[in-house]
């Protein structure tokens, strides 16, 4: 068995579904200690149980939405001692709500894009820093988005968070600079999660087109992909990557056989 990250700790947000979840299987697998934060406790609570059964993974659960920085700074002071020796940070929990055109949009979807995306990652990121720079060291990935490398019709909002993710990424490099914390920033074209479900707001037949006619991306492609660049030496630092399907060139160019 891959043990690469034996008693590490990761703190991973968005783990109770699509590539959090999965991240949280592929490093229990590879011997981490686990925090896992999203709002469905009762989730993060039986992929907890299921991963102590398998490989004895040791896990701290926060039942907590990311957009509320009082609560996450409650949560984080509960940390038990075992648990705040955190040297990554997944930087995952997303969601896109709504796809249409902007004058279309609906300012409820809209808040909660840009308080999530944007403002959630910030909280997370400053309640997790000092543990890194106390340390001198860390690994900090964040989630970001083709999305966030070009616009496409009716991404607008959407695109607007991930490049504002994509410029924090790039702004960490820089803040972190003179220290040995890296910043990896993972942008991934089209993966299969409920990412589409939350989008649609729950219509599972739209959201099931969406993959259809190609193989999309899982979410344990990109867990994988997050176990690699956080393995690496420390002085190897990936900063960007940009991780599609074969069948996807661009956010609008797909081939599918349907
Ligand atoms: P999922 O919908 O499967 O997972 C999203 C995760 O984020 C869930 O665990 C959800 O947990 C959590 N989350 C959402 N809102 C909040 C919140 N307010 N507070 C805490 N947790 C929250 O989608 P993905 O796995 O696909 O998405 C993960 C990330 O990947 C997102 O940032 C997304 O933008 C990004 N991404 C996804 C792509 C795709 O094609 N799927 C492509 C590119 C990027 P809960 O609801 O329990 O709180
Ligand atoms: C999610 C991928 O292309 O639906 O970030 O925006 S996409």
């Amino acid at each position: 068995m891959n043990r690469k990250l034996d008693g590490k700790i990761a703190f991973i947000t968005g783990a109770s579904s699509g590539i959090g979840e999965a991240t949280a299987r592929i490093f229990a697998e590879s011997g981490a200690k686990l925090i896992l934060l999203a709002r469905r406790i009762e989730r993060l609570n039986s992929i907890a149980e299921e991963l102590k059964k398998e490989y004895n993974t040791e896990s701290y659960l926060i039942g907590a939405d990311v957009r509320d920085f009082s609560k996450l700074q409650m949560e984080f002071k509960k940390i038990p001692q075992e648990f705040r020796d955190i040297s990554i940070l997944v930087n995952n929990a997303g969601l896109a709500r709504g796809l249409e055109k902007i004058y279309e949009g609906n300012v409820q979807d809209w808040e909660e894009m840009i308080d999530t995306n944007i403002k959630g990652l910030l909280y997370v990121t400053k309640l997790v820093s000092p543990i890194f720079l106390e340390k001198n060291s860390g690994h900090i990935v964040n989630i970001a988005s083709l999305a966030g490398r070009a616009v496409y019709p009716n991404g607008n909002v959407y695109c607007a968070t991930k490049y504002a993710v994509k410029a924090l990424s790039e702004a960490m490099v820089i803040d972190f600079n003179g220290t040995n914390i890296r910043i990896t920033n993972i942008d991934p074209g089209l993966v299969e999660t409920e990412f589409s479900e939350v989008r649609f707001h729950g219509d599972k037949e739209r959201a099931k087109r969406v993959y259809q006619g190609y193989k999309p991306l899982t979410g344990y492609d990109i867990a994988n992909i997050i176990l690699f660049c956080v393995t690496l030496p420390e002085h190897v630092m990936i900063q960007d990557l940009l991780v599609t399907p074969t069948a996807q060139a661009t956010a609008t160019i797909v081939s599918k056989n349907l």
